[in-house]
């Protein structure tokens, strides 16, 4: 914990186990100092909002870092994070990393996708430096933590924007393309007296365990909002039902085919696990 500027090693009491309420990093709490220079968690303070994976509170903004390569970009797994973070109600920014791999192939389209629903996105390498200091400015005066798979470069990227940071970072597996789960625990550091960066474990994979009700599913495909009131049902899940403006929104492009798609595959998963 910080208190005063200073570390303080601490523990939470027992009352917490009751309550059911387990202080995560990001929390602001009522500390008592020992005599030893260590600390007791008295009580956490309400949180303004709450990450579900990993478990972190109060941050302003969560920056999602996907590669394009190394390993492969995975649209599905950006789509589930997303709804998840949603759903916490967070600022959240994209970077689109490792662009410096980018060869022939043109995902200008995919990163037009994320743009039109509204995320603010960036096309990053580490092998270069023109971006650190635009990056600097998104992480200035805010608490950030950085989420996404494991061997994205999120470690990397943290180092290359903040000089003094040394986080540790691994190499992708060759034969697998997959990160080899370097960061393993989450990490709050202080940039200056208004700046938090916090570091996390890179995930291979997402459930849908967060999910606590379907129309949540529906709800947080932000983009469908614009749409779904010219639906001719007011509950309409966009699926089979005539006359769906979501779907006629896909179907004339304002609308992305793969985000759709995503958005119907998430569902059955969810109805699928529902119904065993
Ligand atoms: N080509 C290229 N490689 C990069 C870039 N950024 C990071 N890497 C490499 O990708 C590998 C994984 O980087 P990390 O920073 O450890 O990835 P991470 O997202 O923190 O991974 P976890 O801690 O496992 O979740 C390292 O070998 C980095 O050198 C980049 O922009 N371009
Ligand atoms: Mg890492
Ligand atoms: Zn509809």
């Amino acid at each position: 914990m910080e208190n005063n500027n200073e570390i303080v090693l601490s523990k939470a009491r027992g009352v917490f186990r009751n309550q059911n309420i387990k202080p995560v990093v990001g929390d602001n709490v009522k500390l008592s100092i020992n005599n030893d220079g260590t600390g007791y968690i008295d009580e956490v303070f309400e949180r303004k909002n709450q990450l579900l994976r990993p478990p972190i509170a109060n941050v302003d903004q969560v920056i999602v870092v996907m590669s394009i390569l190394s390993p492969d970009i995975n649209l599905n797994l950006l789509d589930r994070y997303l709804l998840m973070l949603e759903k916490s109600k967070v600022d959240i920014k994209i970077i689109f990393n490792k662009i410096d791999l980018l060869k022939n192939d043109d995902l200008n389209y995919i990163f037009d996708i994320y743009r039109n629903i509204g995320y603010e996105i960036f096309l990053n390498s580490n092998n270069e430096t023109k971006n650190i200091e635009t990056l600097k400015k998104i992480f200035n005066n805010k608490i950030t933590a950085v989420a996404g798979p494991s061997g994205v470069g999120k470690s990397t990227t943290l180092n290359n924007v903040f000089e003094d940071l040394d986080l540790d970072t691994g190499l992708v597996s060759k034969k697998t393309q997959r990160g080899k789960h370097t960061t393993r625990t989450v990490k709050m550091l202080k940039i200056n007296e208004n700046t938090y960066i916090i570091d996390t474990p890179g995930f291979s994979s997402l459930d849908l365990s967060f999910i606590e009700d379907r129309a949540e599913i529906r709800d947080n495909f932000i983009e469908f909002k614009k749409f779904s009131a010219n639906c001719k049902f007011h509950n309409c899940f966009h699926i089979n039902e005539p006359s769906c403006a979501v779907k006629e929104a896909v179907k004339v492009g304002d609308i992305s085919e793969y985000r759709y798609n995503n958005y119907k595959l998430i569902l059955e998963e969810y109805d699928n696990i529902r119904r065993y």
